[in-house]
């Protein structure tokens, strides 16, 4: 039994058939009879969150939304279900003390990578402050690179605490990333004040705005980054916060603004990080279901994007 990780709170009836849907695709660790190629973890935790949000209620959300989607993908006319995805719960969380909650998280993580070594894993959150402690214990005295699509630099500075604002200062700060290896694609807008700017430049964090990485394209984009990351880093973290959305795809996230990107930039985009075997885990970060339309557009987009992100994965293994 594990201190830090608890049963999901919601588990689905899972059935067999020609037509099975992501419910009975994703399977609960303990029911798993061979080792998972991928590992599902949530981290339900959003007290840690600049702006009020229910983003610790996404994990069960995400769950429940399996229901929607099946294991074919058209665009590339491909059936992910023998990939091998495992549910391993929730990290058990502390209901007021952040620090604790952070603790816990690290040491998930680091229970997952020793249950399951080979795996890939994706947290889902949560808001942005799960990312620092979940690459602190990832890390293992390696060189990690980190590709963030957001609209905001998270590197706000750690005077109130650690936020939804912060991961990324706090991981810099603490030596656990250079800024060199850090490259942030979605900026855009009114939304970066100066001394953000100013900080991002003195750590040397690579700011790739969402007009050029549109001028360049998805794959050329990624192509590039994943080239100049490949030639320095050990492996590839990827933290997806979903505030990079335009308002009009993403209203369930708190701070999702006008201008952001559009869902099927986001699904490109992640399409194409999946081709790369460096990439060693991943997060999905600050939904907030309860912001959501009652047609779930946000919870979908993230589900669709999440599986988009499995797809190349499962399509470059099949090559293997
Ligand atoms: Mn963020």
């Amino acid at each position: 039994m594990s201190e830090v990780i608890v049963q999901p709170s919601f588990k689905w009836q899972r059935q067999d058939g020609q037509d099975i849907k992501v419910k009975d695709w994703i399977c609960p660790v303990a029911e798993m009879t061979e080792e998972p190629q991928v590992v599902v973890l949530g981290v339900p935790l959003s007290r840690s969150s600049i702006s009020a949000s229910a983003a610790s209620e996404f994990p069960s959300a995400f769950r429940k939304s399996w229901e929607l989607f099946t294991t074919y993908y058209i665009d590339e006319q491909v059936d992910i279900r023998d990939l091998r995805v495992a549910d391993i719960g929730d990290v058990k969380m502390h209901t007021t003390d952040i620090l604790q909650c952070h603790r816990n998280i690290e040491e998930a993580m680091q229970e997952v990578m020793q249950k399951h070594p080979q795996s890939f894993y994706v947290s889902i959150g949560g808001d942005h402050s799960i990312t620092a402690p979940l690459v602190r214990a990832l890390r293992e005295g390696k060189r990690v690179g980190i590709l963030q699509f957001d609209t905001h630099l998270d590197l706000r500075d750690l005077s109130n605490g650690p936020s939804n604002g912060t991961p990324i200062r706090q991981l810099l700060e603490a030596g656990v990333v250079q800024g060199e290896d850090v490259y942030n694609i979605g900026l855009h807008g009114f939304y970066n004040a100066p001394s953000l700017i100013e900080a991002a430049k003195h750590y040397g964090v690579n700011m790739i705005t969402l007009k050029q990485m549109r001028s360049k394209g998805a794959q050329q984009q990624i192509a590039e980054v994943m080239a100049a990351l490949q030639e320095k880093v050990d492996f590839i973290y990827v933290t997806v916060d979903i505030d990079v959305l335009d308002i009009a795809y993403a209203p369930g996230v708190p701070a999702s603004t006008p201008g952001g990107m559009r869902t099927d930039e986001l699904f490109d985009l992640l399409y194409e990080v999946g081709k790369y075997e460096m990439v060693r885990a991943m997060d999905f970060v600050c939904i907030d279901p309860h912001r959501d339309t009652s047609e779930l557009q946000t919870v979908k987009a993230v589900t669709y994007a999440f599986l988009t992100a499995l797809s190349s994965r499962y399509i470059r293994t099949i090559g293997n």
